[in-house]
Parts: C-alpha cells; structure tokens; sequence
C-alpha cells in the first residue's frame, strides 16, 4: 500500500456527548421478564425517610416523582424500575450508615454510578433504595512521580483524564461514555473500552480501593502501593462485581504517562479475513506502539451516517473498517513505523491517516457514537461477546438472516477487534416478541459453542444473569454464590442482578 494514496480528507467534529432518547416508553424490566419476583425486602415507610434525613440532610434525600424518574430508567431505554427514593451521600461515614441501616431494616438497595451500564445493572428492578455517588466527586491526590490518582467513586472520567493530564498522565480506560460514567461504576463493571488492547484491564489498573460491605463496614484497601503481596487480594471481588457485594467509594488508579505523540489510521477491507490480516500485521510491524484495534462493519457506518449525520471519509465503500491508533513518546519513530505499516499494507485497500488531535478525534467519534446511532431506532438488543477471533463476524451474518423479516430495523457488528471482543447489536422501533426469541437464548448458546464469553466487557447486570451458565460452570456459580452469601447475607446489595435467580 502506497502512501500517497492514504487520503487525508478532513471530517466535521462531532460532540461523543450522549444523547437520550426520551419518547421512546420503556416497559418496567419486572413485567417484561417472568423470571423475576419482588424478594421479601421491607418497603421504604415515612420513618425511613425521615431516619435517611438525619444522616444526610434532606436536599440529599429525593423522594419526587420528577426527581426520581431519571435515575429509574437505563441508558438503553431497555430496563425500567420502580424506585421511590434516591439518596446522595458525599462521604464513605455516610454510605456506611445507609448501609448498616438498610440492612437492619432488610430495605435493598442499588448503587448507582453515571447510569451509562448497559445490563441494566445500575436501575432498580422493583423498589430498591437507589443510592447515587454522583456528590462522590472529589479528586483526594494525584501523585506523578508514583503514576497513582486517588479519587473519590462519583468522578466523572473525563474530569478524572482531564486532570490526571495536566501532570502529564493519562487514564489506563477511555470508553464512549466517558463524559457521564463515573471510576466507581468503571470499576464495578470492569469496563474494558479502546485502551484495553494497551493498558489490560482494570483488575490490574487498580491498585486499591475502599468499599462499604452490607453491614456499613469499611474495608480500606485505599493503597497507592505497586506491589503487595499481604494476603488475598480482597479489592478484586469489587472489581467487576457490579455493585452486588459492596458500595465502591474510592479508587487508587495506576495512571501510566500521556503519550507524546498519537496516529490514527482509518482503513477500508474487502473482507473480514483483510480485517484480521490488517490487525496481524499492525502487531507485527507497529509492536509497542499499537494502542488501539478496533473494527466496524459498513452497516454501523451507515447507521452512524442516517442516524446522526456523521460522514465517513471513505465514502462507505467497503464492508469493514478498521480503526488503528499508536501512541509513543517519540512522534518521528512512530511516523517512520506507521509510514511502513502502511506501505506494506496489502489486506486494506484506501484509508486516512492523521495526527492532528482534531481529526483524530472525528474518527474516533465515528466508532464511539455507534451505540448512541443504534439508541435512535428504537429498541435495543445489545450482545458483548468474546470468541476466537476468526469465527467472530460469523455471528453477525447468521443473525442477520435470522432475523430477516421479523421487523428488526439494524443488525450490525463491531467491536475491539484486538481483545476479540464482538458487539452485536439489532435494533426494532417497538418489541416483537417473535423476534426477541428468535435472538435469546440463541446468540448465547452459539457464543458456548465457541467456549466463548457472553459479557466479555459490560457485566451481566439484570440482562444476562439467567445465562451466566452458558460462560461459568456450576462449581464457579456455586463458589461465587457462597461469596455472595458470605458478604451479603440478606441479600441487600443490587438483588435479581449478576447471580441467577434459583
Ligand atoms: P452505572 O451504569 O451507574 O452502573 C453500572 C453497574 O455498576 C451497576 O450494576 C451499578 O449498580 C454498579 N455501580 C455503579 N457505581 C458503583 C459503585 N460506586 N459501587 C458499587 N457498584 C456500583 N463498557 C465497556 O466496558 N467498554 C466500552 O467501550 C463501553 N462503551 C460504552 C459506550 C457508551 C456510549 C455507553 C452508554 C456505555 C458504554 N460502556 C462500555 C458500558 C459501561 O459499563 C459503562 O459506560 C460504565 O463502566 C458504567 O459506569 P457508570 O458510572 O455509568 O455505572
Ligand atoms: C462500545 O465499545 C461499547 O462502543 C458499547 O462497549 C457497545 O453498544 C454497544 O453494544
Ligand atoms: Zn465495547
């Protein structure tokens, strides 16, 4: 491939900002799934109120309707509960006492982040006490020399890049919906996103972590340490857990150096096999300085185009894209690998490649918007599965002809090719029940097939609990239900949610 013919057309910004889609009505999740019955939790009384009151003054404790409404809904207008109260506590003492007084009073509970999740995990499904770390905010240290912040749970993780940037570091997670989710439900979900391929997950990225348990006890993990070896690594368990073992309210966050220089290559393949020789040879030949690998098929760019009006700069004319990012700390060294890569380049066919921060991130807004151009059609069917690479797309073809006819509007694939991890997607304008069965248990029992995984970044929340045996066995469910039990034994923290309802 010739560089000369890299075309170097510039693309219009556009905001990665979410947009919500209100008109759409969304049905409560515990009328929509059969499998679901209201625990034997107590109901929120007046005295309650009035005992949350106390401990955190009433502007912090919503009770209105129109207060409540947005914190009962998900981002995908998939998940809808009947929540009546939402508290906001500011300090780790705060959560501690809601806690220990909801479960002497076995009220449940659901801790809620940005609302970005995409299980519905972090909505009530019946009438949980929602309790929002949005007033968790305060960034406590950032310290250059180690590479650690220390933040509270309720920051927002652009503000957390922006700031950890001024000294000259970065975040090791960047995903879509950074302007609204907060570190504590990045950490609750261990949410993988674009830098995945170069920073691993946040089960490494977090180097401590203070939680509030069931009972209101504060397990204070919050090391800055590297390296520590005392004991089992109990700060893991909330790693991923999705909110169902502890409150999350501060991190200690290993934050590696920003890089100097950053290339993004936008490519267009015939294929998908050209897909995957396009990411071979870029490991190959960019090694240590590929940072991000990611893929879209034509039907997600066209989706982004009619939905939202972004224009794709190779004009729609071939199946798959792949989107390539290198980061450095030496812009001539990474120029003279890309600049090979490229000219080497024999599975893509035309592409754009650029360095300027704004054209940069107009491609990247074309992969991060795809999910807020699938929220316009309508209803979601949202699957995150991870299976060996070369049989990944394969999926993506089988369901669209299982589909066809049964009124879905999209059927698009893509997703972090480099970590082989696909994102199905089928989109209709209202429910269909006909094309709901058509999809469930179906993509899963073909994700087992393929010994894959079917959450490989966004949690099981209340979506996928009833399917967690097509990824563990039942000694692994089996093992994670006595944790449960052991730390959570009335069950208080985020019910119906991650563990199957026997
Ligand atoms: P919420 O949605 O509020 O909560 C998520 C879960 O965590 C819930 O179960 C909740 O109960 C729990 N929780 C939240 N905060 C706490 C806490 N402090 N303590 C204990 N439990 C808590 N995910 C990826 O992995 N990769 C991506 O690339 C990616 N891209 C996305 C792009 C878009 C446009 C959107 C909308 C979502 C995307 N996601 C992605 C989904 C991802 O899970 C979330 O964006 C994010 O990690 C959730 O953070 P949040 O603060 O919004 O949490
Ligand atoms: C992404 O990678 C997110 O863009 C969202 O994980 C995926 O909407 C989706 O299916
Ligand atoms: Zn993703």
């Amino acid at each position: 491939m010739n560089l000369a013919r890299i075309l170097k057309t510039p693309l219009p910004i556009v905001s990665t900002k979410l947009l919500f889609c209100r008109a759409l009505h969304v049905p409560l999740t515990a009328s929509r799934l059969p499998h679901l019955h209201r625990k034997s939790f107590a109901k929120v009384t007046n005295d309650d109120i009035k005992q949350f009151e106390g401990i955190l003054s009433s502007s912090r404790v919503l009770c209105a309707e129109e207060d409540i409404a947005g914190h009962c809904t998900d981002w995908t207008r998939v998940f809808r509960g009947t929540g009546s109260i939402v508290l906001k506590p500011k300090t780790t003492a705060e959560v501690s006492e809601i806690l220990k007084y909801c479960n002497n009073r076995n009220l449940a509970v659901v801790p809620q982040g940005g609302l970005t999740g995409l299980v519905g995990g972090s909505v009530p499904v019946f009438d949980e006490v929602i309790i929002s770390l949005s007033l968790m905010n305060k960034i406590i240290k950032i310290e250059p020399l180690a590479g650690v912040l220390v933040c509270q749970a309720g920051c927002v993780l652009q503000r957390l890049n922006d700031a950890v940037a001024e000294h000259g570091m970065t975040m090791p997670l960047d995903l879509g919906a950074k302007g609204a989710c907060q570190i504590g439900g990045n950490v609750s979900t261990n949410a993988g996103g674009i830098r995945f391929l170069r920073y691993g997950s946040l089960h490494a990225s977090v180097l401590g972590l203070e939680a509030v348990m069931a009972d209101g006890s504060v397990v204070d993990n919050l090391s800055t340490l590297r390296k520590d070896n005392t004991g089992y690594d109990v700060k893991q368990l909330f790693i991923g857990s999705e909110g169902t073992l502890g409150i999350v309210t501060s991190v200690t966050i290993a934050t590696p150096p920003k890089p100097k220089a950053i290339t993004v290559c936008f490519v267009g393949c015939r294929s998908f096999a050209d897909a995957l020789k396009t990411y071979a040879s870029a490991k190959a030949s960019l090694g240590e300085i590929l940072s991000a690998c990611e893929f879209m098929d034509n039907d997600s760019m066209s989706l982004v185009k009619k939905n939202l009006g972004l224009v794709n700069p190779l004009g729609e004319s071939y199946p798959f894209y792949v989107l390539l990012e290198t980061s450095g700390s030496d812009g001539s060294h990474d120029e003279d690998k890309v600049t090979k890569f490229v000219e080497a380049g024999s599975s893509f066919e035309n592409g754009t490649l650029t360095s300027e921060p704004s054209k940069i991130k107009n491609i990247w807004s074309l992969r991060e918007n795809i999910a807020v151009a699938l929220l316009r059609d309508g209803v979601q069917h949202k699957f995150d599965i991870s299976v060996p690479v070369e049989c990944m797309y394969d999926l993506v073809e089988i369901m669209r002809k299982r589909v066809h006819g049964l009124g879905a509007v999209s059927c698009v694939g893509y997703g972090h090719l480099g970590d082989g991890n696909l994102h199905l997607n089928i989109t209709s304008r209202e429910r269909i029940e006909e094309l709901d069965n058509a999809i469930v248990p179906f993509v899963y029992e073909w994700t087992a097939q393929r010994k894959g995984s079917i959450s490989a970044e966004h949690g099981l929340g209340v979506q996928k609990s009833q399917y967690i045996h097509f990824s563990k066995t039942p000694p692994a469910i089996a093992l994670m239900r006595s944790i449960k039990s052991t730390l959570d034994p009335k069950g208080i923290l985020n019910p119906y949610k991650v563990l199957p309802i026997e």
